[in-house]
């Protein structure tokens, strides 16, 4: 049948799946929305490409499926650019489409030209420039297999207008992609299992480290059978959260540089490390040079390049999380640690993450109060979509997620403005469940445009802005490590509730302890996307903190009174 280039994109989206797009027009991608009205994909058309980049990237976290964006060349490519590291940064499956001005004029500046296959090199798996109609659909055949395979993460595909407008006999190719060279399945020798069993056998103070991997191999059930037969407690990635239940009494909580200060001892004092899907990212170690030095480590990872990146291990074994841990369960040993448990959970005495909780009402609202109340509402069940900062490792630390995929946030790239473009994703990837945006008045700004898109789309959100008056996690730095000198964080913010009421959408206000289950309720009830605006204290702080490079057991601790609410 006879195909222009720009029908064949969408008939290559149909052939994967593709349900949904999200985008924004302009001259070099115009043949492929004209195309678009002949097929049944729905187009969101954003308010800024970055939200595009971000909402694909959010429908791919939220379903474990490949997430869409399309801009046009020059600006709207750029824009997609924070978007695509995002992705990039934590391996998240997106395919971004843009068109390229007519292949004759590459490399002349032509009106809109700009080479984002050079821009976007270093932030996608792969990308592709396609100039002749014949090549679209095996390049975006490839990008979606490239995307979803192995290690995901972000591919673009950069189509020049002329080969958008060509035609060509198009009979779709539904074979197998084959890329030579590109090994996305590589598995560990047995000789690297065995010494793996070997370690666990023998280890008495061990600790698995859980990672986002756990979650993108979907281990979640195979992590669960494993930890019951060894009794290893487990601490969690930021990342890695919702992979394994909070309430499970193995699940200590997160690592790193806000994680719990019981978690960073343990691993400073266990005697094995099994990191199970995870890149011990810098957040994680605090200094590498010091970092666990008693424990013998084994790491399961899909990407061989991470093995022995950050960290030295004793067992490097390359492959699916989930397959291998499946090969590994039926040769270990069923053993109790109560020594160590016990231990650990005397380190929790010594804990001051929660003491917000135990402290009276004192008029007060503090950011934790509201994600602590949300947490008891929702029963830990919601989907959380966070942004960058304070308000993102209040959320981590007081909001106990039981569920896989139930956690959304930007890790590596920690990128401000991600939460409600993201949101908005997952909620076209998860149409029917309750989804929060938990942001700070900062990030939000980033991307409030796209309120417009929730209301154009009639979608539903509830969103909490965590108003603090204060690029607060800046300021914390600021109050820690530069004399409390505030250069640039004290921030004036717009009414937020006018904002929304400019949008046709409601806005509540909370200013006391007392009014947050009631808003959380009021959200829940009210049709369409709702905004919450949580006036809290400006200067508190996120502890414990692990300041950047340093040990990680040497953690600023909240100041006293410390009251201990480890139970709460
Ligand atoms: C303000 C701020 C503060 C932060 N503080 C903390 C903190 O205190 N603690 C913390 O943990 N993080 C923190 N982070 C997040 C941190 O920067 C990293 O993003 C996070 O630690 C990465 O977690 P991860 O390694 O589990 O996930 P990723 O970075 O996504 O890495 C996942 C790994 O799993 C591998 N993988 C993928 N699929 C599979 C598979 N099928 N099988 C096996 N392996 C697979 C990938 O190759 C990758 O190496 C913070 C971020 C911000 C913005
Ligand atoms: C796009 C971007 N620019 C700058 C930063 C640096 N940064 C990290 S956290 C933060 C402050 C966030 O403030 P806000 O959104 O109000 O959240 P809060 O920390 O107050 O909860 C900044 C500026 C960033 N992460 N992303
Ligand atoms: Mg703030």
């Amino acid at each position: 049948m006879k195909r222009k280039g720009s029908q064949i994109i969408w008939e290559v989206l149909a052939q994967e799946g593709v349900e949904v797009v999200f985008g924004y027009p302009g001259g070099a991608i115009l043949p492929a929305y004209d195309a678009m009205l002949d097929y049944p994909i729905r187009h969101v058309l954003v308010r800024h490409e970055q939200g595009a980049a971000h909402m694909a990237d959010g429908f791919a976290r939220a379903s474990g499926r490949v997430g869409v964006a399309m801009a046009t060349s020059g600006p709207g490519a750029t824009n997609l650019v924070t978007g695509i590291a995002t992705a990039m940064m934590d391996s998240s499956p997106i395919v971004c489409i843009t068109g390229q001005v007519t292949s004759a004029s590459i490399g002349s500046d032509a009106f809109q030209e700009t080479d984002v296959t050079g821009v976007t090199l270093p932030i996608t798996k792969h990308n592709y420039l396609v100039t002749a109609v014949e090549d679209i659909a095996p390049a975006m055949r490839e990008a979606f297999y490239i995307a979803r395979s192995g290690r995901p993460g972000p591919v673009l595909v950069d189509i020049s207008k002329d080969a958008q407008l060509a035609s060509i006999d198009y009979e779709p190719d539904d074979g197998p992609v084959s890329l030579p060279g590109y090994r996305p399945d590589l598995r560990a020798l047995p000789e690297e299992f065995e010494r793996a069993v070997e370690l666990i056998s023998a280890a008495e103070r061990p600790l698995i480290l859980a990672g986002h991997g756990v979650l993108m191999s979907g281990a979640m059930r195979t992590l669960l059978d494993f930890v019951e037969r060894t009794q290893i407690p487990v601490a969690m990635t930021l990342l890695g959260i919702g992979g394994f239940p909070a309430s499970h009494p193995l699940n200590l909580g997160m690592m790193g540089m806000h994680g719990e200060a019981w978690v960073n001892h343990a691993i400073q004092e266990a005697d094995l490390l099994l990191a199970f899907g995870m890149r011990f990212d810098d957040r994680v170690t605090g200094n590498v040079k010091t970092y666990a030095l008693q424990a013998k480590k084994i790491h399961v990872e899909i990407d061989p390049s991470e093995i022995n990146k950050n960290v030295p291990v004793d067992v490097g074994i390359v492959g699916d999380l989930r397959e291998t841990l499946e090969t590994l369960l039926p040769h270990l040993p069923e053993k109790r640690h109560p020594a160590w448990l016990s231990y650990i959970d005397g380190l929790k005495g010594d804990s001051a993450v929660r003491d917000i909780q135990g402290l009276p009402d004192s008029g007060h609202l503090y950011a934790a109060h509201v994600i602590n109340d949300l947490w008891r509402k929702t029963g830990g069940e919601a989907l959380v979509v966070t942004d960058v900062g304070q308000h993102q490792m209040w959320e981590a630390q007081y909001y106990r997620h039981e569920k896989p995929f139930s956690l959304i946030t930007s890790g590596g790239l920690g990128t401000m403005g991600f939460a409600l473009p993201a949101a908005i994703g997952a909620r076209f990837a998860r149409p029917d469940d309750e989804i929060w945006v938990v942001a700070g008045d900062g990030g939000f700004q980033m991307t409030q445009a796209e309120l417009t898109t929730c209301a154009q789309e009639g979608i539903k959100l509830n969103i909490a802005i965590i108003n603090n008056g204060y690029l607060g996690m800046v300021r914390q730095w600021q109050e820690f490590f530069y004399e409390r000198r505030y250069a640039a964080t004290p921030l004036r913010n717009p009414d937020f509730l006018k904002l929304a009421d400019a949008h046709g959408l409601a806005g509540m206000r909370v200013e006391r302890r007392d009014q947050v289950e009631a808003a959380v309720d009021w959200a829940r009830q009210t049709p369409g996307t709702v905004v919450i605006d949580f006036r809290v204290e400006q200067e508190d702080s996120v502890y414990p903190m692990v300041p950047a490079g340093a040990d990680l057991h040497a953690m600023i601790r909240r100041p006293s009174p410390i009251v201990e609410t480890a139970v709460d």
